[in-house]
């Protein structure tokens, strides 16, 4: 590629900005490209230089595979929590072609369904549950509920004794996953102990005594084999069938701003009330652009290029912005406000919708996991809507935009929980 003249890239005076990421969160980036005027900029963080962007072209840039590569870009307090060190977010080119397959292997319309139903028996069963209590907390009754439909779908045995450990172990990767300090020392030993427990399981499993159904999670890792022909290493195998189940119990998270959305837009509800399958993914879409979750994405320039004027040099440390790309005001019309409707003419587009990343799914790094979220939420809403009255006391229901991940303060807390004729 031949440089072309270079525009002056929007540059954050200051030895570094880590301490503003901290103080300002989900609103870091869009704050300067705002401020900026401008769709990257660059600034410092923990030390080094870093170029961030957001929006819809930006996100075109950065999943292009010939500009970027993941490894080495996550940093290591993410990876030793949130994602594992050898695990599919870490690989590139014909590596992580292979292993993407594999993970897309698990998400055929078949094994779909076999997850609307166990998901409808745990509902159905955490229903059950819920009239008999006083009051429950939906965030924990969620990571709870999600887990158990995560390792039964997985093929991962779980046993009574061990479902709040794990469940603990498993919450703390996720909430864990830019703290520092004490929590992020909690969230690297729920990692190795969850690693040590599935381990073992592949190693049943390739010993040949444990035998889970074919084309669950825990068969198809075990048994993958890699573009040399060869098993993943125990290590590699555990980390990537933790790479389905954690975020399956992070859809916790959804289930939360779900109710949330459910209890502070009643005239939204109403329209749920009629079943309309076409309303209620309307619903869900909104609540996944929203709300803040995943708030940006790491990767590493390949060589040097420019990108509308601005020069980007080889090995520069990217940040794609995801929660500003779903909040653009170039592109959403008054994107602070809760509006469903937004998405009735929505043409699909892989780059300006992007709560899971973008792209796409089999040739870069847009989570496999996007149906599955979304068939999750639907079911959860369904039930929220349709399935159980229930009263919302008094809380607070405000959350951070500051901490990643977020949820509400309160955590949800319902009470009268009543099945629905
Ligand atoms: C990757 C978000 C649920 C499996 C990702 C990425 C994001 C994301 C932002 C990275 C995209 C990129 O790097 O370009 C979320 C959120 C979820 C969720 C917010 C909501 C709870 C799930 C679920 C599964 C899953 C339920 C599995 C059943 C994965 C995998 C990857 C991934 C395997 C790595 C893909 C790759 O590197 O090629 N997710 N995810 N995720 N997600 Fe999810
Ligand atoms: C998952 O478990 O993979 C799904 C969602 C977890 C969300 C965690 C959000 C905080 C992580 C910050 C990542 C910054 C990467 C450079």
């Amino acid at each position: 590629r031949v440089l072309a003249k270079t525009d002056t890239l929007a540059r954050e005076k200051g030895f570094d900005h880590s301490f503003d990421l901290l103080r300002e969160g989900y609103h870091f980036i869009p704050n300067r490209r705002h401020s900026f005027q401008s769709d990257m900029f660059e600034t410092r963080l923990l030390g080094r230089r870093a170029l961030c962007m957001g929006g819809m072209e930006a996100a075109e840039l950065f999943y292009d595979n010939d500009l970027f590569k993941r490894s080495g870009a996550a940093p290591g307090m993410v990876r030793n929590t949130l994602l594992g060190k050898n695990s599919v977010q870490n690989l590139d080119g014909e590596m992580h072609y292979s292993r993407k397959k594999m993970f897309m292997s698990l998400m055929t319309t078949d094994r779909l369904a076999v997850m609307d139903e166990i998901t409808i028996d745990q509902f159905e069963a955490a229903l059950d549950r819920w009239e008999e209590q006083k009051e429950i907390v939906l965030y924990e009754e969620a990571k709870e509920l999600m887990l158990r439909i995560a390792c039964n779908w997985a093929g991962v045995p779980l046993w009574s004794h061990e479902v709040s450990l794990r469940k603990e172990d498993v919450a703390s990767m996720i909430e864990g996953a830019a703290s520092l300090g004490r929590k992020h020392w909690k969230a690297r030993k729920a990692r190795t102990r969850s690693e040590k427990w599935i381990g073992s399981l592949v190693e049943k499993v390739r010993q040949g005594v444990l035998s889970p159904p074919e084309k669950t999670a825990l068969h198809t890792i075990s048994l993958y084999r890699d573009i040399n022909g060869e098993l993943l290493d125990v290590h590699t195998a555990a980390e990537e069938i933790l790479n389905i189940i954690r975020p399956m119990v992070a859809i916790a998270v959804y289930i939360n701003f779900t109710a949330l959305a459910v209890h502070q837009y009643p005239e939204e509800r109403e329209k749920l009330k009629s079943g309309d399958e076409k309303q209620n993914l309307m619903f869900v879409q909104e609540v996944r652009r929203f709300y803040p979750f995943f708030p940006f994405q790491a990767a590493k320039a390949k060589q040097d290029f420019t990108w509308k004027g601005f020069e980007i040099r080889k090995n520069d440390l990217v940040l794609m912005d995801f929660y500003g790309t779903n909040h653009d005001p170039k592109r959403w019309g008054n994107p602070q406000v809760f509006n469903p409707d937004r998405f009735a003419n929505w043409e699909e587009n892989p780059f300006d919708f992007v709560p899971q990343g973008g792209g796409d799914y089999n040739m870069g790094h847009r989570c496999a996991g996007e149906w599955v979220t979304v068939q999750v939420m639907q079911i959860a809403l369904d039930y929220l809507v349709n399935k159980m009255s229930y009263h919302v006391p008094q809380q607070d229901l405000s959350y951070s935009l500051v901490n990643f991940p977020t949820r509400s303060n309160s955590r949800f807390i319902m009470n009268d929980i009543v099945r629905k004729a």
